[in-house]
């Protein structure tokens, strides 16, 4: 670990806007596009048969330690699907994991916390993230990327709520009821442990970008668990920082910011200041820009169970989605949530050829037709 500055200083630069004229970048600004761009959520990893094979047993979290195997996991999904963009394989609990707060991913449920977050006292667990020393294999593995990949990486973090939600609730959880118990019974508490995780999810994403991510997703995943009062109030004054942050240090990089659920909450997630809003499966693109109103583009929305049941069903739903997103610039096709493990991976394969071949959003001819 000591030498990881110096690896840091011989790291080749990426000029910054390399990817300005990528479909997917151009479609996060509204800008006309050659196609509708198109990647999976959770694309790496999950059901590719060859990630399966490259990845071998043991802790999600040692692979991520491994910047070659990262590099190669990163890579499959984009080499198989041909998607737009490439999501950076790590995890969101990366960071905390790495300043030292006992977190393990266990295989089949997910992030795992041996002392959950209780009290002030925990707050000492949460040291500040230096992604040099803490997380050189991150760094290393989105440089060695950036150098060979020929679409835009995505760096990520979770946001704040949902990494909070691991922490306090140990592990995955339906109900919440852990952390919105902690929310309201100390809100000063609850405020200072968003600031700690705001603080380090903007650590970890300059830490991507100086390396040469092109654009960044912020995945509060499970924020839809809140009323839209208590989202304005306690989740989203800690987003708008995070994204003034990133802006302020590297402006002009895409940004999206998704969760689950959210259908409630989009209009106050179009104020968080992302350039994009995913949106799942429930709100029909037409309604979601509605929600979001014109100033941001939408990600968005198949729902991945659609995947599972055979092309035909599957191309309808693409189609559908397509049709929704409409013909304004700005729609970035997604699934409304992660790629199911259970999924054919040739069922994406179609999907990106078909959202590719029919997708008109921003498309220029479209455009060009329409001008009087
Ligand atoms: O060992 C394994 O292979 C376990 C499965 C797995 C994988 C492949 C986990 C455990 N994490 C990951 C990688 C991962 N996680 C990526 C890499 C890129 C990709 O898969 O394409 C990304 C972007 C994440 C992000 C992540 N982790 C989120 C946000 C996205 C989402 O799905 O909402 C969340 C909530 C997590 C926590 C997590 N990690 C792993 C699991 C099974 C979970 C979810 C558990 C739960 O339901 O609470």
């Amino acid at each position: 670990m000591a030498d990881a500055p110096s690896r840091a200083s011989q790291r080749v630069a990426i000029p910054a806007g390399r990817f300005d004229d990528a479909p997917f970048i151009r479609a996060c600004r509204r800008q006309s596009v050659p196609h509708v761009p198109v990647w999976f959520m959770r694309q790496a990893g999950r059901s590719l048969p060859e990630y399966r094979a490259a990845r071998g047993p043991g802790s999600i979290l040692d692979a991520i330690a491994q910047p070659d195997l990262v590099a190669e996991l990163t890579l499959q999904p984009v080499d198989r699907y041909g998607t737009d963009a490439a999501i950076f394989f790590s995890d969101i609990v990366v960071p905390v994991a790495a300043v030292g707060f006992g977190v393990d991913v266990t295989p089949g449920t997910g992030p795992v916390v041996a002392q959950p977050f209780r009290s002030r006292d925990d707050l000492r667990r949460l040291r500040p993230l230096e992604p040099e020393i803490d997380t050189p294999y991150v760094v290393e593995a989105v440089s060695q990327l950036a150098a060979t990949l020929d679409v835009p990486l995505i760096g990520f973090a979770g946001g704040p709520f949902t990494v909070a939600s691991y922490l306090i609730e140990g592990g995955p959880s339906k109900n919440f009821t852990k952390v919105k118990s902690l929310m309201h019974s100390d809100p000063k508490l609850w405020a200072d442990l968003m600031g700690v995780l705001t603080t380090m999810a903007v650590t970890s994403l300059r830490s991507q970008l100086d390396a040469g991510a092109s654009a960044i997703q912020v995945f509060d995943s499970w924020a839809g668990i809140l009323a839209p009062q208590y989202y304005e109030s306690m989740v989203l004054p800690f987003t708008k920082r995070l994204v003034a942050e990133v802006e302020t240090s590297h402006p002009g990089t895409p940004t999206i910011l998704f969760g689950v659920g959210t259908g409630e909450l989009l209009p106050l997630m179009a104020t968080a200041g992302t350039s994009v809003v995913g949106i799942d499966w429930r709100v029909p693109l037409d309604e979601a820009r509605l929600r979001v109103g014109p100033d941001r583009a939408i990600q968005g929305n198949l729902d991945p169970a659609l995947c599972l049941a055979g092309w035909d069903v599957a191309a309808e739903a693409t189609r559908e989605v397509l049709a929704r997103a409409g013909r304004a610039p700005g729609h970035i096709f997604n699934l409304g949530h992660g790629v199911l493990p259970e999924t054919d991976p040739g069922i994406l394969e179609q999907v990106v050829e078909l959202v590719h071949a029919e997708g008109r959003a921003g498309v220029e001819e479209t455009i060009q037709e329409e001008r009087p």
